[in-house]
């Protein structure tokens, strides 16, 4: 398609923001024959590093960068919006507990759902990055009542692709002969990245690697990588966060074809999660929609960790309801 596509990206000011949205200008978003209108959404503290990263566009001379805006106006920010990139949330500040945190990031995506809803086009799609990702786009969804749920979705394929890293660098394979790799549950360390559906060149993984590895190092190794790259490199992942939201966003545009992928998205009561929850599931994306790979066998090791991390979505949910926010 020529028709430009406008892209809405909230927190355009911070170091996410910064990673995405030239490769956003420069098509890797969309694909190489789509313009985009780029609209950058921020609060007053952030205003003026979006202002500059919107001069460092306009520098950048894209072809396919039909406008680049800044706001802090959310009415404006998503009206008409087709790809809405939810990034700025409220972060977990010194002696915040769990119902604080859930508060301040309800009245950020509670009043963004609203505003989405009344301006969104027909066809938007919506990724929330901002952490708690799940929850924010179940807040965000539920003020949204005239999109279909399935438009929400929140971001895992971060904790996906480093899964298919850590996998394919333990079996010395290119990243692309791994598939089927799965992260179910929560964009939280209790998340549970399974391979025991992966396959290398076709073949089942779980030939080589030993349940020791899996759970002693896998495991571990791809729920707690947030916190590794913390330690690293003196702040989050930023730049491997843009990825893997430009891969979201890509793939549920353009089609998987046969490979999974994972992405949280609203629960049709599939392997044991309760209906309406935004878990992250094995997904393909056919037609321009995710649909959850039907039919898998969990066993009880898989069982027990899909179970652990979807009844703290379960918590989450219980207690964003008790605060009125969905
Ligand atoms: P930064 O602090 O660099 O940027 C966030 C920006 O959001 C700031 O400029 C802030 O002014 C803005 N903001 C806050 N409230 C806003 C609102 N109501 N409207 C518009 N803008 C608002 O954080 P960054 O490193 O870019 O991370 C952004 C979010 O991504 C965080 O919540 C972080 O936890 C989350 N992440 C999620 C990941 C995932 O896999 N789902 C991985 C990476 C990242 O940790």
């Amino acid at each position: 398609t020529t028709t430009p596509v406008t892209v809405t990206v909230t927190g355009a000011g911070g170091q996410i923001g910064y990673a995405l949205l030239f490769r956003a200008a420069s098509g890797q978003l969309l694909g190489r024959e789509t313009p985009v209108h780029l609209r950058l959404l921020e609060i007053p503290q952030g205003r003026a590093a979006a202002e500059g990263t919107a001069l460092e566009l306009e520098d950048g001379a894209f072809p396919l960068v039909r406008s680049v805006t800044v706001t802090e106006d959310a009415t404006a920010a998503f009206d008409g919006v087709n790809i809405a990139l939810l990034v700025g949330a409220r972060p977990r500040g010194p002696g915040m507990e769990r119902a604080d945190l859930l508060e301040a990031n309800g009245r950020i995506f509670g009043p963004q759902g609203e505003a989405i809803n009344a301006g969104a086009a027909s066809d938007v799609r919506i990724l929330v990055v901002g952490n708690p990702a799940n929850t924010n786009a179940l807040i965000a969804s539920a003020h949204a009542p005239d999109i279909p749920a399935s438009r929400f979705t929140a971001m895992t394929r971060l904790d996906h692709n480093r899964a298919i890293a850590q996998l394919a660098a333990k079996l010395s394979v290119p990243v692309a002969a791994i598939d089927r790799v799965i992260v179910w549950g929560n964009h939280s360390a209790s998340q549970y990245p399974d391979i025991s559906h992966a396959t290398v060149n076709g073949r089942p993984v779980t030939d080589l690697v030993d349940e020791d590895w899996l759970a002693s190092e896998f495991i571990p190794r791809v729920a707690r990588r947030g916190a590794e790259i913390i330690e690293v490199r003196g702040s989050s992942s930023a730049a491997s966060a843009a990825s893997a939201a430009l891969d979201h966003v890509h793939d549920w545009v353009n089609g998987t074809g046969e490979r999974w992928t994972s992405a949280g998205v609203v629960s049709d009561g599939s392997y044991g999660v309760p209906e309406g929850l935004i878990s992250s599931y094995p997904v393909r994306s056919v037609g321009g929609e995710w649909e959850i790979v039907p039919g898998l066998e969990i066993d009880a090791f898989s069982r027990a960790r899909i179970d652990a991390s979807v009844a703290e979505l379960v918590e989450e949910r219980e207690a964003v309801r008790a605060l009125g926010l969905v």
